[in-house]
């Protein structure tokens, strides 16, 4: 198999980070979507990344759906509960982590606009959605040692990749010091090679 993604996209970092812990044989192909000639809206009609291309040639796409298909694939490293409840929580703390990404990216997209076409109140609601959710991502991680307590799943990981994606595009949060357990949860994600191994790079 194929991932198509890019070297930024916290949802590709995310898939990336699935197929290294899950042991899975792939090829990774470094295509912006926003480059001329990309491949992705052959693969995705939404034109985004990551698309993960199966052997038959069918792409798959988005990363949430990419990593239900690779945790079904194998066995190895499960990093989704098969408890129903555990699993929709999971679940819950992707859609959160990647939701703040959503609203980082957003803003990321519109201070690339024209400085006259920039809309301050749009930038300052996704703002609130970021600041918001980081809140509740350290409310939700508390003391314990992985965001679902004792066992490392896709949680995990969907969290550190979004605080690796505010790393590199507002270096100015300082979520760091504003939420030492969520600086904790990434400090043991560094010492996962699949997690050091990606960091963001433009
Ligand atoms: N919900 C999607 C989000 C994917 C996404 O927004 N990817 C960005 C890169 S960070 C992208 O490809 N943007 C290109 C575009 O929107 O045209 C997922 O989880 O895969």
């Amino acid at each position: 198999m194929k991932l198509v993604g890019t070297l930024t996209s916290p949802y590709v970092r995310k898939v990336r980070i699935v197929l290294a812990e899950k042991r899975i044989d792939h090829e990774f192909l470094n295509d912006p979507p926003a480059s001329e000639g990309s491949s992705v809206p052959h693969f995705n009609p939404l034109g985004k990344v990551p698309v993960l291309i199966l052997d038959d040639g069918e792409g798959l796409y988005d990363s949430r759906v990419i990593v239900e298909y690779l945790d079904l694939h194998t066995p190895v490293c499960r990093l989704l509960p098969e408890d129903g409840r555990e699993r929709v929580e999971v679940r819950k703390w992707e859609a959160l982590a990647d939701g703040i990404c959503d609203a980082a990216v957003l803003v990321v997209m519109e201070k690339r606009r024209p400085e006259g076409m920039q809309s301050a109140e749009f930038v300052s609601k996704q703002m609130m959605k970021v600041e918001r959710g980081l809140r509740a991502l350290a409310a939700g991680l508390g003391e314990k040692s992985w965001c679902m307590g004792e066992v490392y799943t896709l949680a995990d990981i969907a969290v550190a990749c979004l605080l690796g994606y505010l790393s590199l595009r507002f270096p100015e949060i300082s979520w760091r010091e504003d939420y030492p357990n969520l600086a904790r949860l990434e400090s043991r994600m560094m010492k996962h090679t699949a997690y050091a191994d990606t960091i963001p790079r433009d």
